[in-house]
């Protein structure tokens, strides 16, 4: 089994859970957590992580996700400088986005700055009840540089991310599954991720195929016009039908059997 500095791997086979372990800093991403997930998402698209069917991102412990990009780091940074540390994390965010697997951030405690942008380019977030969601970077005199200004928006509209954005509040897990940041929110870290490998159970149960396409038409579609939106859909759609899982999902709908997929 892999071993990285920054994070650990719970599990392998169909679900990869990655911790997020630098407990003493809260979890705060630093360069070094950075290259690990990079390097974590390699190995997943290498020959070794072929079984890999889905990924859950939590935070070591019971007190953070992620407290956000590590201030000590930040704190040293030129112009240049941090502008390439936005660039490299950005790519990261678009490397998970081009993974073609479910990817589930499973938020207990803080997800602040760079953490709830990490958990936003996740395909959706759980939390537990004692999660807090917030972009403090005003506070620290930045903005966000992980893709919260662009993806906040997307999911909670840009009058409501400009609110959360300009104060830097932290909010509250059930707060944000209302205003639709979070999709669940359960008592307990195990339950939570009891129910994230459950809906990772259930993904799986359908064609890693049609997974991945969908997956990566809302990404591409987001964003873009409505009738640009949909010539991206279109296209996708004609790639769905030529699969050998969509021959044989339908088929087997037809016949009444249950089917069974291929992943191509
Ligand atoms: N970076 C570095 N260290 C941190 C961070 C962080 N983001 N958050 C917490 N820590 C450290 C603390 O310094 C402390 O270390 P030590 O024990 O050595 O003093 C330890 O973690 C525990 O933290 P606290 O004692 O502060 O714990 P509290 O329970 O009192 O407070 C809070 C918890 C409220 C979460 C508090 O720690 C806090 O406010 N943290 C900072 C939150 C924040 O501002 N995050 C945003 C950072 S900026 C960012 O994320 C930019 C993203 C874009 C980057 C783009 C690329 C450049």
């Amino acid at each position: 089994e892999k071993s990285y500095e920054t994070i650990t791997l719970e599990c392998l086979g169909e679900l990869a859970t990655v911790v997020i372990n630098r407990p003493d800093a809260l979890n705060a991403l630093n360069a070094q957590v950075i290259a690990d997930l990079r390097q974590f998402v390699a190995d997943v698209r290498s020959e070794e992580g072929a079984e890999v069917r889905s990924i859950l991102i939590t935070g070591a412990g019971e007190k953070a996700f992620a407290a956000g990009a590590d201030i000590r780091e930040l704190a040293e940074m030129t112009p240049a400088e941090a502008e390439a540390h936005s660039a490299a994390m950005q790519d990261f965010t678009r490397m998970l986005e081009t993974l073609g697997l479910p990817v589930i951030a499973c938020v207990n405690g803080y997800a602040l700055g760079g953490g709830l942008e990490l958990a936003m380019a996740c395909d959706f977030i759980y939390a537990t009840e004692n999660a807090r969601f917030g972009l403090p970077e005003v506070g620290l005199g930045l903005i966000p540089g992980f893709g919260g200004t662009v993806r906040l928006p997307q999911l909670v509209g840009p009058a409501m991310a400009k609110e959360l954005i300009y104060t830097g509040r932290n909010i509250p897990a059930q707060e944000a599954h209302r205003i639709g940041l979070v999709n669940a929110v359960f008592a307990s870290k195990d339950d939570m991720l009891d129910a994230a490998a459950a809906t990772c159970r259930e993904i799986a149960a359908k064609s890693a195929a049609a997974v991945a396409n969908a997956k990566r038409t809302v990404d591409a579609a987001a964003g873009l016009p409505t009738a640009e939106g949909l010539l991206v859909e279109r296209a996708a759609f004609g790639r769905a039908a030529g699969t050998e899982d969509s021959r044989i999902g339908t088929k087997a709908f037809v016949a009444k059997q249950k089917p069974e997929f291929v992943g191509r």
